[in-house]
C-alpha cells in the first residue's frame, strides 16, 4: 500500500476529492499553508494500493492547474538606507505529490 500526499490549491480541492470519492478511493482532507507564500493550501492524503496509484495521480494531473500568484520578498535595505519589499510572481504547481510506502494500515 502507499500514501499519497498531495499540497493542492483550495480551489481544486473540492472538484479532486469528489473525483477520488466517485472512484472509490478514500481521502483525507487537511487544511495546510505554504511556506512560502504563507498562504493556505490543501493537503489531501490518500491511502491506495499500488495498483491504483496510476489512477490517483490521472486525476490529481487532469484537475490541479498552475496558478501564478504574486508575493513580496522579505524586506531588504533600498539605496536610500529604508527597508523595501518587491513584488515577485511565483508559479504555484498544479500539485506538489509525494508518495510513501505504508508499513501497515488499520483500521480498528
Ligand atoms: P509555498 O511554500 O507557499 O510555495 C508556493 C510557490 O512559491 C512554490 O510552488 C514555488 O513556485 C514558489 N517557491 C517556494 N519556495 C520558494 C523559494 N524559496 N524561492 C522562490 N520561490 C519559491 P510549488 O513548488 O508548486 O509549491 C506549492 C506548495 O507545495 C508550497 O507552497 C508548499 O506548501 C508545498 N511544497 C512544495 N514543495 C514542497 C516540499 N519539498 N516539501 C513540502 N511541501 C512542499
Amino acid at each position: 500500500m502507499k500514501l499519497v500526499i498531495a499540497i493542492i490549491h483550495d480551489e481544486d480541492a473540492q472538484q479532486l476529492i469528489g473525483k477520488l470519492n466517485e472512484a472509490g478511493f478514500g481521502v483525507t482532507k487537511l487544511a495546510s499553508t505554504g511556506g512560502f507564500l504563507k498562504a493556505g493550501n490543501t493537503t489531501v492524503l490518500i491511502g491506495v494500493s499500488k495498483e491504483h496509484i496510476e489512477d490517483v495521480m490521472a486525476l490529481i494531473g487532469e484537475t490541479c492547474k498552475t496558478r501564478k500568484e504574486v508575493t513580496t520578498t522579505t524586506s531588504i535595505i533600498s539605496e536610500a538606507g529604508g527597508f523595501m519589499t518587491m513584488p515577485i510572481e511565483v508559479t504555484v504547481g498544479g500539485a506538489t505529490v509525494f508518495v510513501v510506502d505504508v508499513e501497515s494500515h488499520v483500521k480498528f
